[in-house]
C-alpha cells in the first residue's frame, strides 16, 4: 500500500506544479458550446490534503480527511472542513488539527441522524515500523464546533476498510474490514445507537458476505423490506436483518462477477445501478419479494475506482478509473451520465486529473459535483479537486452559458415520513421536487446516497410536498431537497432532516 519514497517524491513535484498553470488558464475561458449535454469541468483547485473521505455536513459544508499537507498516507494530524459558499480558495477551508490519536486513514464515515455528528469508525496503525494495521477506534464530528473527538466507546473488533450504513431504525450498522495485514475476516457487523454505544450481532456473523471474501468496503444499502442488502465482488447477495441479535441468508440473485473499486449506487428507491467486471453492468431490483437483476449498458470500459454519483435528477454521474487498478493506463478522463429511463451512457466533459485510487465524488447542494483525490499510493498525488456542473444547468442553446436557475424561497428544515408539508419556489412551473440523501464517500463507494422523487401539489408557488413514505426507502438523517423548473433546472438544494 506504499509507494516506493523516490516515486512519490517525484509525483508530488509533479502533481503540485502542474495544477497551477492549467487552474488559472480555465478560469478565463467560458464553458464549451456543447455544455448542455456534457456538463463542464472547472479547473484543477488546490485543496489542503488528499480528501480520500468526504461528507457532507447538515449546514452544507464538508468534512475531508485521510492524508497529511504533503498527501502522504495518514488521517493523524490534519482534517479539513470546507465551506462551498466562500468558494475554492484556501480561505474557503478550515484545516484543523486532529487530537484524538486515532490514525483515520481507510476508516469509514457517516453522519448520525439524531445529532448531525460525523461518526468515524477505525482507521490506521503502524506496528513497528509497518503500517495498514486495523484500529476499534471511534470518533465524532460535531459541525457545530467543527470538533473532532473520541467517543465514550470503541468498538469491539479493529476494522480497516469498514462499511457503515444508516439503517431505518437510524442506528447505524458497521460491517467488514480487516483487523491485520494478515486477518482479512471481521465477519460480526456491529451496531451503534447514539446515547448507548455498539453492539455485535453474533446471529448475522458471515465470512461470505463481509467477512474474509468480501472484507474491503463491502457495499451494503438499508433495504425497503427492511432488511440490508449486501452484494458481493464474487456474485453472491444477502439480505441481513440487524435485529435482535442479527441473522443473514442468502438471497436466490447472484451477479457477475464484481470488483471492491467498482461502483455502486441506488439511483432510485429499492433500485441500484452496479458496475461489474469486464464493462457489464447490472440493475438490481429490492421492491420485489426476493432481489432480481438486469444487464443494463456497461459505462465503456473497466473504471477500476471511479466514483458513482446519484444527480438530483435521478441519473449517475460516474467520473475517474482506468482499466488497470491504479495504474496510468486506460485512464478515464472523460465522464459518463448514465440514464435509468433509457439504460443509455452519454459521455460527460473531460477532466484534467486523473482520479483513481483514494478518488471522491460527492454531489453539493449547489447540484454541481466534488471530483478529488487520488494518490497515497498512486501514480499522481492529486492534492486538488475539480468541481463538475452537470448539463442541466446549462442553457440549452449552445451558447455555453448557466441558464437561469428556481429557488426555494422557504421550506421548513425537518419533515416526517408521509407529511405533506409546504415549501415556496421561486417559480410558479415546477416540474418536478426531488430528495438525494447527503453524501459521505471514500474508496469508491458512497455510504450514504440515494435519490427520491417526491410527489407535489402546486398553488402559485407554493408547494405541498409529501415526504418519503418509510424508513426503509428513506432512512432518517439529512437530505437535499431540489425543485426543477419547467426546463428541468434544479435548484439550490434544502438541506432538510428526515426523522
Ligand atoms: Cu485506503
Amino acid at each position: 500500500m506504499r509507494l516506493l519514497a523516490t516515486t512519490r517524491t517525484a509525483m508530488i513535484g509533479l502533481g503540485l506544479a502542474f495544477p497551477i498553470a492549467l487552474s488559472a488558464l480555465s478560469s478565463a475561458q467560458a464553458a464549451p458550446w456543447d455544455a448542455f449535454t456534457k456538463g463542464s469541468m472547472g479547473p484543477v483547485v488546490n485543496w489542503p490534503l488528499i480528501p480520500i473521505h468526504v461528507v457532507l455536513l447538515p449546514d452544507g459544508r464538508l468534512l475531508s480527511y485521510g492524508t497529511d499537507a504533503k498527501g502522504n498516507q495518514t488521517g493523524q494530524f490534519i482534517y479539513d472542513v470546507w465551506d462551498p459558499k466562500l468558494g475554492t480558495g484556501s480561505n474557503a477551508h478550515l484545516v484543523l488539527p486532529n487530537t484524538t490519536g486515532t490514525d483515520t486513514f481507510c476508516s469509514a464515515q457517516v453522519i448520525v441522524p439524531s445529532s448531525g455528528a460525523v461518526l468515524l469508525t477505525g482507521g490506521d496503525k503502524t506496528i513497528n515500523g509497518v503500517r495498514n494495521y486495523s484500529v476499534n477506534d471511534v470518533n465524532l464530528f460535531d459541525y457545530r464546533s467543527s470538533a473532532l473527538y473520541q467517543a465514550p466507546q470503541p468498538m469491539r473488533d479493529l476494522r480497516w476498510y469498514p462499511t457503515v450504513v444508516t439503517l431505518a431504525s437510524g442506528q447505524t450498522l458497521v460491517l467488514g474490514g480487516r483487523a491485520s495485514i494478515n486477518e482479512l475476516s471481521v465477519p460480526t457487523p456491529e451496531l451503534y445507537t447514539e446515547g448507548q454505544g455498539w453492539r455485535s450481532l453474533e446471529g448475522a456473523t458471515s465470512d461470505d458476505a463481509y467477512g474474509s471474501r468480501n472484507w474491503s468496503y463491502p457495499l451494503a444499502w438499508q433495504a425497503p423490506n427492511s432488511r440490508v442488502f449486501v452484494t458481493t465482488i464474487w456474485g453472491g447477495t444477502y439480505y441481513m436483518d440487524p435485529t435482535g441479535n442479527g441473522s443473514i441468508a442468502k438471497t436466490p440473485l447472484n451477479l457477475p462477477a464484481g470488483d471492491y473499486y467498482l461502483p455502486s449506487v441506488m439511483f432510485a428507491p429499492g433500485k441500484i445501478l452496479t458496475l461489474r467486471k469486464y464493462n457489464s453492468a447490472q440493475v438490481i431490483d429490492l421492491n420485489g419479494s426476493q432481489p432480481t437483476a438486469k444487464a443494463t449498458t456497461g459505462v465503456g470500459q473497466d473504471r477500476f475506482h471511479a466514483s458513482a454519483t446519484v444527480l438530483p435528477d435521478g441519473k449517475v454521474y460516474v467520473n475517474g478509473g482506468s482499466i488497470w487498478s491504479n495504474v496510468a493506463f486506460g485512464v478515464a478522463y472523460a465522464g459518463k451520465i448514465w440514464d435509468p429511463a433509457t439504460g443509455k451512457w452519454t459521455p460527460t466533459a473531460t477532466a484534467r486529473r486523473m482520479r483513481l485510487y483514494h478518488s471522491v465524488s460527492l454531489l453539493l447542494p449547489d447540484a454541481t459535483v466534488l471530483t478529488a483525490g487520488g494518490g497515497a499510493p498512486g501514480p499522481v498525488t492529486n492534492l486538488n479537486a475539480e468541481i463538475y456542473t452537470p448539463p442541466y444547468l446549462y442553457k440549452k442553446d449552445w451558447s455555453g452559458t448557466l441558464a437561469p436557475r428556481p429557488s426555494i424561497t422557504a421550506a421548513p428544515t425537518a419533515m416526517t415520513w408521509k407529511q405533506n408539508f409546504k415549501i415556496e419556489a421561486s417559480i410558479t412551473n415546477v416540474s418536478r421536487v426531488t430528495l438525494v440523501k447527503t453524501g459521505s464517500a471514500t474508496h469508491t463507494v458512497d455510504f450514504d446516497q440515494r435519490f427520491l422523487p417526491l410527489n407535489f401539489s402546486a398553488s402559485g408557488k407554493t408547494l405541498t410536498v409529501t415526504a418519503p413514505a418509510t424508513p426503509e426507502t428513506a432512512p432518517p438523517g439529512y437530505y437535499m431537497l431540489f425543485v426543477f423548473d419547467g426546463a428541468g433546472v434544479p435548484s439550490v438544494a434544502r438541506i432538510l432532516r428526515l426523522g
